[in-house]
């Protein structure tokens, strides 16, 4: 049936305030307007970022369509929309690439200006919303909003993928796996023979183990709370895993002792606490080592450190989604896949229909799942 044009009724996880579950509802996806893309939902997969809305610690407006790490096939588009068409089975990006702002034409940048990280207005660039439930307005989240069984966003947040791609896979190409991996492969630039340690093995840390061992690394240590992921981060690449929770004395300290005082090369913190930010920092190399920031911390949160720890020639970076520019790096990411350069099977502990959404995450927060994909 061409759907093209008109509006669409269909089942959407909605969340209508915080602190509450969603409620699978029907409501009504508007057509693409110019330069936007309609997308049919196959799979996505439930984020740690998404919890952070449920839990308070992101502020969006409600009520709001979460989900942001997705594949579709587009339905229809828009006016004036040249780069996808539909039947293209598609990544929807939560940070765009307009490809003519400042961050977009440097080299080094990927966090596009039309990025709705920063206010989460839930609004397409028009300041206007596809989506409505009984009348009222549904926001969307960070330009994607998956937890649907269709969306629409703006042409510059989707890649268009092989079509071959597994959906219930390569959807964590659109956040959990590129982030990891590329705060590794792209902001840190790992050498190989290095020394790293991850703090933090959920699917976040673990993609980063992955990019430790794709660079070449020659030590891997994996640092989190809880034993249970070492297992899972040793198949991945991780020469060697700790706790912090075995030791009397700090982390880094720990780290210092395992690298014969040097500390290690590069240090990775998945873990969104800024405590374990200092910490991370603290147990790079006082003079070339290089800490990057993957975790989110609390709104309003700050770090107090000594000066001392950068003065010697320590670098502190963040990175987000990897630092990859979304558009040109997700359709390249899915063909290395494809390739079998690396591997996506180990993340996935659950998949589960789209309407089981809320046992989804009550497994994320209860530590069972690493990462949970919905099926459409
Ligand atoms: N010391 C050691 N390990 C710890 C500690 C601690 N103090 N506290 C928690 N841990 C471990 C947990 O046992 C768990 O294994 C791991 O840390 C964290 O894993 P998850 O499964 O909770 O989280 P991930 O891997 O899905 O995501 C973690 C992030 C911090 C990267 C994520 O929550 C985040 O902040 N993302 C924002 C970054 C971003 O790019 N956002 C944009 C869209 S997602
Ligand atoms: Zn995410």
């Amino acid at each position: 049936m061409n759907t093209a044009g008109e509006v669409i009724k269909c089942k959407a996880a909605v969340i209508w305030e915080p602190k509450k579950p969603f409620s699978i509802v029907e409501i009504e996806v508007a057509p693409p307007k110019a330069h936007e893309v309609r997308i049919k939902i196959l799979a996505s997969g439930i984020c740690r970022s998404d919890d952070h809305v449920l839990s308070g610690e992101i502020k969006v407006t409600f009520p709001v369509i979460l989900g942001h790490e997705a594949v579709g096939v587009v339905e229809s588009v828009g006016e004036g929309v040249t780069r996808v068409k539909p039947g293209d089975k598609v990544i929807p990006l939560f940070i765009p690439q307009c490809e003519e702002c400042r961050p977009c034409i440097h080299p080094r940048g990927n966090l596009c200006k039309f990025n709705g990280l920063g206010t989460f207005a839930g609004l397409m660039p028009d300041g206007t919303s596809r989506f409505s439930c009984k009348g009222e307005l549904v926001h969307n989240f960070i330009s994607t909003s998956t937890f649907t069984e269709y969306t629409v966003v703006h042409e510059s947040s989707v890649a268009k993928i092989d079509a071959a791609a597994p959906p219930e896979k390569v959807c964590l190409i659109g956040c959990g796996f590129s982030t990891g991996y590329g705060a590794v492969i792209n902001s840190a630039k790992v050498e190989p023979g290095s020394t790293c340690a991850i703090f933090g093995l959920g699917g976040v840390g673990l993609s980063a183990v992955m990019g430790c061992k794709a660079a070449g690394a020659s030590r891997i240590i994996g640092v989190n709370r809880s034993k249970e992921k070492f297992p899972k981060a040793k198949e991945l690449g991780a020469t060697e895993c700790v706790s912090p929770l075995d030791f009397e004395k700090p982390i880094n300290e720990v780290l210092f002792d395992m690298t014969d005082g040097a500390g290690v090369d590069y240090s990775f913190e998945a873990i969104g606490h800024t405590d374990t930010m200092a910490a991370a920092l603290a147990s790079c190399n006082r003079n070339y080592g290089v800490s990057v920031m993957v975790g989110f911390a609390p709104a309003l949160s700050e770090i107090a450190f000594s000066p001392a720890l950068l003065f010697t020639g320590r670098t502190w970076k963040g990175s987000l989604f990897g630092g990859w520019k979304s558009k040109d790096a997700v359709p390249k990411l899915v063909s290395e896949f494809m390739q079998k350069k690396f591997t996506l099977d180990p993340l996935i502990t659950h998949t589960m229909p789209f309407e089981k959404i809320n046992e989804g995450f009550e497994l994320l927060r209860a530590g069972k799942s690493i990462r949970s994909v919905l099926i459409f």
